[in-house]
C-alpha cells in the first residue's frame, strides 16, 4: 500500500495465491486500508468476493511499516479496495486458486484492475506494469 507522487495504489494491483495461503499487507507509505467489497462494509456497493469467503478489512493503517495478514481459502476472484483512496481508484485483485464469484468477469465500481485470466497467466501485475499496459 503505497502513495508516491500523488498517487495512492496497491502494489501488486493484481496477484494470484493457492488457497490457504495468507497475505501480507505492508503500509509503505501513506494511510490506506485493505478491504473486501462486501456488503458489509459501508462503501462497499456490492459484493466482489466469492460467496462463502471471508470478508477482510484492515481498517486505515496509518504507521508506515504496520501489516495486515489475512488467510484465503476459498478458490475465487476476490476486489479490494482502500478506504481514504476508493473513489480515487485505489483498488486491486487477488485470484485465489482459480477464478470464480461476483468478480470475476467485471471491474469494480471504482476503476479498473487486471482481468482474473491476466492474474493466472502472470502470477503477479505489479502497478507499473498494469498502467503501462492500459
Ligand atoms: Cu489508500
Amino acid at each position: 500500500m503505497v502513495t508516491k507522487d500523488q498517487q495512492s495504489f496497491f502494489d501488486p494491483i493484481g496477484l494470484f495465491v493457492d488457497p490457504g495461503e495468507t497475505i501480507t499487507f505492508v503500509m509503505k507509505s501513506g494511510n490506506h486500508s485493505a478491504t473486501a467489497y462486501h456488503r458489509r462494509y459501508d462503501l462497499a456497493e456490492e459484493t466482489r468476493i466469492p460467496k462463502k469467503a471471508d470478508p477482510f478489512d484492515s481498517g486505515v493503517i496509518i504507521e508506515q511499516g504496520k501489516t495486515f495478514k489475512h488467510t484465503f481459502d476459498t478458490k475465487g476472484t476476490y476486489d479490494y479496495y482502500c478506504i481514504p483512496h476508493k473513489t480515487m481508484g485505489m483498488i486491486a485483485r487477488l485470484v485465489v486458486g482459480k477464478p470464480g464469484g461476483p468478480a470475476k468477469g467485471s471491474m469494480p465500481p471504482d476503476g479498473t484492475v487486471p482481468t482474473s485470466q491476466q492474474i493466472v497467466n502472470k502470477g503477479a501485475v505489479s502497478y507499473k506494469q498494469f498502467n503501462e499496459s492500459r
